[in-house]
Parts: structure tokens; sequence; C-alpha cells
């Protein structure tokens, strides 16, 4: 694999920037009728369009050539047949196999992982289908009512925000919560709220070593003994999904009620493992398996499809042409679906924990930017504050727009509504409003003379502002799986081009060092020094306050 600048057709990219850089998507739509139907695909109940994108037929051709100069398939050959393509940690990465709905035989070490992925699937919905039922029950034998997954990053964001869209799904008898924070005012608020004869504890951690989690863990079982007076109650209150079957004994859960993933499981790539338990027991088997064969259907895509017609590696492409030619350092995720409020803050992790690196496979710093700023919210909201900066800010912030075309919540007008100003922002920030159709406005108003031409400069909206549209029929796991999974191999897609590790996360892993030394200092136990004069300041002032 080589540098990405050094490929030959990074320098005829920059030239065709060069040459089309210009090149307003008003005049591209107006000089092509059929510009929507070439530049855009549906994938099952999915469309996405991404032909208001500053590209031409040539961009894409070129773009293509990218990605095969760079070896995508060759690198997505070697993804999906478990080469330890984390080089870093000596790890294969096989997210692929936890939804291989064909049970394609996937070798780790000579081994075939399926059997295991297989068995537990089969743990997890037995486990699911008793709370789920009724049967598993609380120490003084209430049903389960409330389920509080504890776990940070990887181990929360992806049950969280998959429970949260398929809330419609959802046992409406089951009330979910998700325990991340160590601030202790997370687990306070959700412990205040239940009732712990009722309560059920999962423990999501792949390291079972995790600070954050083990706090949070050990504070949940001490409620709980103290609330129902019984050490033993801990067995039928406390799961643990994790990679490390020693620390979940020691914690006092008895291995027979531990989930197992694997090591070739990354943290950010995990809901589809054990970690998605609590989706499971939320949503039920069968529609967990939905959701898995949902993401495995973009898998075959992904492995099969040319790569002009590859809907992750075109979005990766488009990620790559705005970051490394037109110097957008961000990009925005608008969800106008209530339900994928926590969608940004997933993508977040996935896209930044996996892409923000500087190093290439060769250990050299990279000469390319890499993974872009990613951000986001509901849409509708952030028309209201944010928007402004999308409009007429001096950034270049491609976006992307998700919207369901079918609301499980028909209520009045809501939903036409909501879709209008979804689709009137994608069009506003693409069009823009030229300086005659704003000095049309001004005089329609009865503006006139200096007062309009005052006025006229902040009226001007330059447009020209790309932005991709994922429209579904209506959010069902299935399109879910399937859009999580294009997200997935869309980031991957930019590793393999700017030829970094996707899948490693040594500034996470640093974090989780640093506070380990810092504690001590701050409990007074040791004194504090050999710090920086701020940090030294800081700690004295907790210490005073304390
Ligand atoms: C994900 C990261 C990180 C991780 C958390 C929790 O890819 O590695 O977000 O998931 O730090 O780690 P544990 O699951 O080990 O507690």
């Amino acid at each position: 694999m080589s540098v990405p600048s050094n490929l030959p057709v990074w320098q005829e990219l920059h030239a065709h920037h060069a040459a089309i850089a210009d090149l307003h998507l008003r005049d591209l739509f107006a000089a092509d009728p059929a510009r929507f139907a070439r530049f855009s695909r549906h994938f099952g109940d999915l469309l996405v369009d991404f032909s208001k994108h500053r590209i031409t037929d040539e961009t894409l051709r070129l773009l293509t050539e990218l990605a095969y100069q760079a070896q995508v398939p060759e690198w997505t050959a070697r993804l999906f047949s478990g080469e330890m393509i984390n080089h870093t940690e000596r790890r294969a990465v096989l997210h692929v196999a936890l939804r291989n709905r064909g049970n394609r035989s996937i070798f780790v070490n000579g081994e075939d992982v399926m059997p295991e992925v297989n068995a537990v699937l089969e743990h997890m919905r037995k486990f699911a289908d008793q709370i789920r039922r009724g049967k598993w029950r609380g120490h003084t034998g209430k049903r389960i009512r409330d389920v509080v997954n504890i776990g940070i990053g990887g181990s929360d964001l992806g049950p969280k925000m998959v429970c949260e869209a398929l809330e419609p799904y959802g046992d409406p008898t089951l009330r979910m919560h998700f325990v991340s924070n160590v601030d202790g005012a997370h687990i306070s608020h959700v412990l205040a709220d239940c009732d712990p004869e009722s309560t059920l504890f999962i423990i999501a951690s792949k390291t079972f070593t995790t600070q954050e989690t083990m706090t949070n863990a050990h504070t949940a079982r001490a409620w709980l003994v103290r609330e129902l007076g019984d050490e033993a109650a801990v067995a039928r209150h406390f799961v643990a999904v994790s990679t490390n079957a020693e620390g979940v004994r020691k914690f006092g859960i008895d291995t027979a009620n531990m989930f197992e993933f694997w090591d070739w499981v990354g943290g950010r790539y995990s809901l589809w493992s054990a970690i998605g338990l609590p989706i499971m027991v939320y949503l039920g088997m069968e529609h967990f398996i939905e959701l898995l064969e949902g993401a495995h259907a973009m898998d075959e895509h992904f492995r099969s499809a040319p790569l002009q017609d590859n809907l992750p590696v075109i979005l990766a492409l488009l990620g790559v042409w705005y970051i490394d030619f037109f110097g957008a350092s961000s990009q925005v995720t608008l969800v106008y679906d209530d339900y994928l409020r926590s969608l940004p803050d997933y993508l977040q992790q996935l896209d930044m924990e996996s892409n923000g690196k500087s190093i290439d496979r060769e250990g050299q710093a990279v000469s390319v930017k890499t993974g872009p700023i990613l951000w986001g919210g509901l849409g509708n909201n952030g028309q209201h504050a944010f928007y402004q900066l999308l409009h007429q800010g001096t950034h270049l912030v491609p976006a992307d727009f998700l919207a369901p075309a079918h609301s499980p919540n028909p209520v009045g007008d809501h939903h036409p509504i909501l879709l209008a100003n979804c689709l009137a922002q994608a069009e506003a920030l693409m069009v823009g409003k030229t300086e005659a159709q704003a000095r049309a406005e001004l005089e329609k108003q009865g503006l006139s003379g200096e007062a309009l031409e005052k006025l006229l400069p902040y009226k001007i909206f330059p447009g020209n502002r790309p932005s991709t549209s994922l429209f579904y029929r209506r959010m069902t796991p299935q399109v879910l799986g399937a859009l999580l999974a294009l997200y997935e191999h869309k980031v991957f897609v930019q590793g393999v081009i700017w030829n970094i590790n996707s899948f490693d996360q040594w500034g996470v892993e640093l974090g989780k060092q640093l506070a380990n030394a810092i504690l001590p200092e701050l409990k007074g136990e040791r004194p504090a020094d050999g710090h920086d004069a701020s940090t030294q300041g800081l700690i004295e002032f907790c210490r005073a306050a304390q």
C-alpha cells in the first residue's frame, strides 16, 4: 500500500478539482434533467441521493479509480476473510461475522468462528426470552420491568441508539436505561427511578476493567444489596457482557450469566455482538435477527457490487473528495427522525475514533487530511440553532440528511411538515439565493435605494453546499441494520484510502491511563507532584473545595 498522495490519480483529482470547483450545483441540475436518476441509488427500502454533490461523471470516474489504486477491493477481501488487518493490536476485524446470516465459514487463526457466534446468539435468545416472558424474575419473585445497561463508549452508544431508533418495535412493558457517565448524577438519577426488586443490570464491558463502568457497576451492586438486604440477590439482578471471564467472576457474577464476545470485535463495532443484549431483550430475537439481516445484506452488497455502484464506496469517496480536495474539515449528520436522535453521537464515535489518525500503516506521518470532525443532531431543532453557519458561514460542511417517508406517529400534519423542512433545507443549501433573487424579494417588501443596497449582501446565500439524502420508506430493523453497516464500511473504505488502521484507538487508551494516575492525588492519598503548573493548580483547587 502506498501513500495516497503518491497515487497517480491523486494528482489527476487535484487538476479535476481546479477545473470544476467553480461549477454551481444549481447550473449542473439545470443542465442535466437526469442528474437525480444518475446520482442516486436504491437499496431495499433505502434511497441514497448523492446528486446534490459537487461532482460530474468525470469526478466519479476519477474517484472510483482512486478506490482501485488504493486497493479497496483487496482490503475488503482481507476484512471479510478474517485477516489480522488491525495490525497494531494484532487482531482480525470481524464484526461482519456477527451478522453473517448465510453462515459461511469465517476463520480466525484456522478456526471457524461461526459456531461460537451462533452459540452466543442462542444464549442471548434464551435469556432475552425468559425476561420478556416473565420467566426470569428478580430475587423476590417480581417480573423484570427496568433494564439498566452499564457501559461506556462502544459498550453504550450502539445499544442505546438502536433501542431508541426501534422503540416502536420494543416491549412497552420494559423501560430501558443506559448509564455511561461516571458522574454520580447519572447513576443516581436512574436508580432513583427504578424498583430494585424488578431491575436487571447488564454490565457491558469488553475488558471489564474500564474505570467508569466498574465504578457505576459497583454502585449499582451496593444499591441492590442494600435495598434487598441480601448478597444472594446479585445473581438474579446482574448479568455481564464481556471478553473477560475472570473479571466477571471477580465482580461476583456467575459466568453462566455472562455473554461472551471476542477480541476481533471492536468496541464501536460491537452492537451486533452480545453487547446488543439490551437490544435483544427490548426488541426480541426476531427483530434482532432482522437487524443483523439488514446489515448482512449491506455487507453482501459491499463485498460484491462494482465500485461505481457500491454505496459504502461512493459515500467514502465523496467524503475524501471534500476533505482532501475542497479542504472541508467537518461533516454534519442531520436527522429528521426523532427516534434517531442518538445516531449523530454513535456515528461520531464510529468515524472519529476509527479515522482520527495521523500515522499510516507503515508508521509514517500521513501526508493528507484524514477523518473529519463529525457532528450533528436533530435537523429540525438545528434549523433554529446552528444551520446559520451551514447556510452562510465560511466553512464548507457536507451534510447527510436522514428521514423516513412514513412516520410511525401520524399525528395531524406533523410528518409532512417535518419532511418539508428537511427537503427545503437540503434544497436551500444547494441552490442558495442569488443577488437578483434577494434584490427582488427586498423590492417586493417595499425596500429601495440605499436601504435596499445596505441590506442586500446579508440576504444572499451562496448555495453550492453539498449533501447526501438518505431517505427510507419507514424505519425497520432491516433498514437500520443496512444503514449502520453502510456507515461502518464507508469509514473502512476511507481508512483504506488514507492508508491508516481504522480499528485501533490509542487515543482512547491514553485517557484510561491518565485518570488512574491522578485519582490518588485528588483523593489526598498521595501528594500531587510531577505535573505542569496548570494541572497542579487545578488539582489543588479541587482538593481545597472537598
Ligand atoms: C471503542 C472503544 C471504546 C470502548 C470503551 C469501553 O471502539 O474502544 O469506546 O468501547 O472504552 O470499553 P470496554 O467495553 O472495555 O469497557
